[in-house]
């Protein structure tokens, strides 16, 4: 087996939560005493985090590469943090005392940085290194994987067992075509390229899509100080309790200059657009025959238990699902990517990998609400710890508290990040966090770890309007 591991070649491509995951996996069975494969990891940044490393750039990157993340600035957390807390590196060793459940981007980044630096992982990355093409050799079973390095302009190509792609898939955003759309004076844009809401201030805006962007930015532009606030949807409304700044209409029908029509009949003048209307599954470096390809959905067609690809099971991807849970699924996943190469899990027959996705497509298909989706993504989850050695934890009360979350965003969207919960890693309740979610203008790290006085928190404005919390 020694000899074996000593001789394979891993490529990992990416260095987000997702890539970082699979390297602390291999990292933790070479602590066991065991040997492990030769790691590369390609990461197109100059540094880890992958969404969360946030840009202020849009369009290309300084290297004229396409911008990955799609954060903005002042962006928090969407879900509780004790859903996403990593088994084996919990939020209270990160930061030392107890924390709120929302953070914002800065303070997750920062908690992604931690445990990837604890575990000396960094020496396997290759920053600034972008992965152009992959190909795979049936003669010899091995991929080629041509790299250019951004710095210097070279590329060069070399041969791995295995490549494991981390590379997200919310980042090539998809925009659909309206009547009229060119005709719009104001400033139009995706998610992808929203990096901020303080321009919304005193403005009209409008967001196609009812998901979690258009819910989120939404909010963003309302917090700041947006006149009004008009979702457009195509299938069914968010339906929360909005104020009266903010509704909800059919989809747009068409555009005429900065008057937009409604499927209902109803029109209003808007000065900013922000297409919410999700990301496409695209892979500029794989071949029609390796890559994946899918909605954004909870169970992507062709890959066996989530990760292994139909097509080669050679070839692996990790956070390829819409997700409910984040980083403790990756690390799952990563988990028992490490075991199947280290020859610790063996796959079954193609017949009996088709069966089973079979099955749990079968599953999917009959998710009724938002619950069942929650249920189905830790089952998900559980299935994969279950045969690993990932320290395992409760999901089923991590199923609890993603449903407790669904459930105050309806009782109060404006304010749901004031809510608190339970660690199931360390049984930490989280805090309060000194400043309401809504009059907190200050996304900073350095901010957020501060503990000011009652009557400071309430001044951090920035000299802008924001909407103020009972
Ligand atoms: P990514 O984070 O996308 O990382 C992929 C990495 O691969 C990037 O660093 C990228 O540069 C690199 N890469 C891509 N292509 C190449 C290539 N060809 N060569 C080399 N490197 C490459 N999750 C939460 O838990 N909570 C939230 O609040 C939350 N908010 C979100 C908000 C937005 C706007 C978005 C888009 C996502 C949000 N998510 C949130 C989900 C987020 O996708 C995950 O938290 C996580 O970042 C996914 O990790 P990943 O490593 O799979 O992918
Ligand atoms: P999602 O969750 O994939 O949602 C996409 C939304 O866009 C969804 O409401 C779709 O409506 C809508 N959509 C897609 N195509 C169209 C067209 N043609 N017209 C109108 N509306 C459309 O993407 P998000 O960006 O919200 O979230 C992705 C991640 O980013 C997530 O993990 C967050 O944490 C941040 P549908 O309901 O399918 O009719």
């Amino acid at each position: 087996m020694e000899m074996v591991m000593k001789n394979k070649r891993v490529a990992i491509i990416g260095a987000g939560p997702s890539g970082i995951a699979q390297l602390r996996a291999f990292e933790s069975a070479e602590k066991q005493g065991h040997e492990i494969p030769e790691l590369v990891c390609f990461e197109k940044q100059d540094t880890w985090g992958g969404q969360w490393n946030y840009s202020w750039r849009t369009g290309t990157d300084s290297y004229g590469e396409p911008v990955h993340s799609s954060m903005y600035r002042n962006l928090w957390s969407n879900g509780p943090k004790e859903v996403l807390e990593f088994a084996e590196y919990s939020f209270d060793e990160h930061f030392g005392k107890p924390i709120s459940s929302y953070p914002p981007r800065e303070v997750l980044w920062d908690y992604i940085a931690g445990r990837a630096k604890k575990s000396n992982v960094e020496k396997y990355i290759k920053f600034a290194h972008v992965v152009r093409w992959v190909s795979f050799d049936e003669a010899t079973k091995l991929f080629t994987v041509t790299v250019e390095n951004l710095r210097t302009g070279e590329t060069s190509s070399d041969t791995y067992d295995n490549v494991i792609v981390g590379a997200g898939h919310f980042s090539f955003p998809n925009v659909p075509h309206f009547d009229g759309v060119e005709t719009f004076p104001g400033q139009i844009m995706h998610a992808h390229e929203f990096r901020g809401a303080e321009a919304v201030a005193d403005k009209d805006i409008l967001l196609i899509g009812a998901s979690y962007s258009a819910e989120d930015i939404g909010t963003q532009a309302y917090k700041m100080g947006a006149r009004s606030v008009t979702f457009s949807y195509r299938s069914n409304p968010m339906g929360y309790e909005w104020p009266e700044e903010m509704t909800e209409l059919p989809l747009v029908e068409r555009f005429d200059g900065s008057e937009v029509h409604f499927v209902n009949g109803e029109k209003r003048k808007v000065d900013i657009v922000v297409f919410c209307t999700g990301y496409l599954h695209h892979y500029p470096f794989m071949p029609s025959e390796l890559t994946l390809s899918s909605p954004n959905n909870l169970y992507p067609d062709t890959l066996y238990r989530g990760v292994v690809s139909e097509a080669n099971n050679q070839l692996f991807w990790l956070g390829a699902q819409d997700q409910w849970l984040t980083f403790n699924m990756f690390d799952a996943q990563a988990w028992y990517v490490r075991d199947v190469i280290l020859g610790r899990i063996a796959l079954p027959s193609k017949d009996a990998q088709r069966n089973h996705m079979d099955q749990w497509l079968s599953r999917f298909e009959g998710l009724k609400s938002e619950n069942d989706q929650i249920d189905f993504q830790c089952d998900y989850v559980e299935d994969l710890i279950d045969q690993t050695d990932y320290p395992s934890f409760d999901l089923k009360e991590v199923a609890n508290i993603l449903k407790g979350w669904v459930k105050s965003k309806e009782e109060d969207i404006l304010n749901y990040r004031d809510y608190t919960y339970t660690s199931v890693m360390t049984g930490t309740t989280s805090v309060e966090h000194h400043t309401p979610w809504m009059i907190e203008l200050d996304d900073s790290l350095e901010r957020y770890l501060s503990e000011p006085q009652e009557d400071e928190a309430r001044q951090v404005y920035r000299g802008k309007k924001v909407r103020d919390k009972a």
